[in-house]
């Protein structure tokens, strides 16, 4: 049995695994070991400077000849300024998080560039899906980093009912159970992050890949709700401090906390004071692997999974 799907083919990819294109996190060295797997592997461009991002393009494509993607974090000031590069170097694909990319869409599409938006509810997807998205990815609020309101189980249903594109669940899945608990729900493919922070080619900081393997069930909290972008972490200092700024509705100084500590986390191990962004599924992540070795571990056991439910459908 193999999981193929329509974002297969659309993709041009063998598995239905997309790695989250997590800022400061997914670097051209993990994007290019998962995309050589069969997976979709997507570079985080975060607020990366434009030459940086390109450099990161560049080293992908000398390291993998298998399509991959870039995600454009949509708050990043010089966003323009970072879409009219990747027009420029060209990627196979784009995800977008934190905000609508309408405006970019077209753009994007005439140089046969694939657009996933990342939708965290239903309204914004059949928004992003009139504007021509070619899937949409729903990510539910067990993800880490920023996050919408709604779980994934509850999510994804909605969104297959409610679109024509195919679907990709993205948020709480960290195996081949939660893959073939999506498909159930009828998406057509997976994203997943955190499981990917411990791929042995992650060049994120060991301390941070330590807390994760680490991290049982209660261990992540979202903070900076009342900055109106809610954002979860595994907890530490500097999350109950902004626990605290948000009780007292204080977003000014959460803001100002906050910056540059995402990739004071992910490349200093300031495990302390910098942003843990990882997701609820940080419990269930336990070993430090190749890439390769994941992706093969997640299709085989989303399979076993799908054919003990529906022996014949296996046979
Ligand atoms: O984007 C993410 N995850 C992220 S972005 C990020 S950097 C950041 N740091 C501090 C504050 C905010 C961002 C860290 N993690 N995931 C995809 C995602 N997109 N989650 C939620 C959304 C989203 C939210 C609102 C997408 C669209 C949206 O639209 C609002 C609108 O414009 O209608």
């Amino acid at each position: 049995m193999a999981l193929e799907t329509r974002l297969t083919r659309l993709l041009g990819i063998e598995h239905p695994i997309i790695q989250g294109g997590m800022a400061w996190t997914a670097t051209w060295e993990l994007v290019a070991a998962v995309s050589n797997a069969g997976g979709l592997g997507i570079i985080g461009a975060g607020q990366m400077p434009t030459d940086l991002l390109r450099e990161q393009i560049r080293a992908a494509k000398r390291a993998t000849d298998r399509p991959f993607g870039v995600n454009l974090m949509l708050l990043t000031p010089h966003i323009d300024e970072l879409v009219q590069m990747v027009l420029d170097e060209g990627v196979t694909v784009v995800t977008t998080g934190a905000g609508n990319p309408g405006k970019y869409m077209s753009a994007l599409q005439e140089k046969g560039i694939k657009v996933l938006p990342i939708a965290p509810s239903i309204a914004l997807a059949r928004r992003l899906e009139q504007a021509g998205a070619d899937a949409i990815i729903g990510e539910g609020m067990e993800a880490g980093g920023h996050i919408g309101e709604l779980t994934t189980m509850v999510l994804t249903p909605q969104l297959v009912d409610a679109l024509s594109v195919p679907v990709v669940a993205a948020g709480g899945i960290a195996d081949g159970r939660g893959i073939a608990a999506a498909f159930a729900l009828g998406a057509e493919g997976v994203q997943m992050g955190t499981r990917f922070m411990c791929a042995m080619e992650c060049t994120i900081h060991p301390d941070v890949k330590a807390r994760i393997l680490k991290a049982r069930d209660r261990d992540t909290v979202v903070t900076g709700s009342s900055t109106g972008h809610p954002v979860r972490v595994l907890k530490n200092k500097l999350s109950r401090r902004i626990e605290e700024l948000d009780r007292a509705n204080d977003p000014e100084t959460i803001e100002t906390l906050g910056a540059g500590k995402l990739a004071a986390a992910m490349r200093e191990g300031d495990v302390d004071m910098g942003s843990l962004m990882a997701g609820q599924c940080s419990a269930m992540v336990d070993s430090i692997q190749p890439a390769a070795e994941i992706i093969a571990e997640l299709v085989s056991e989303a399979e076993s999974v799908m054919r003990g439910l529906c022996p014949q459908a296996g046979a």
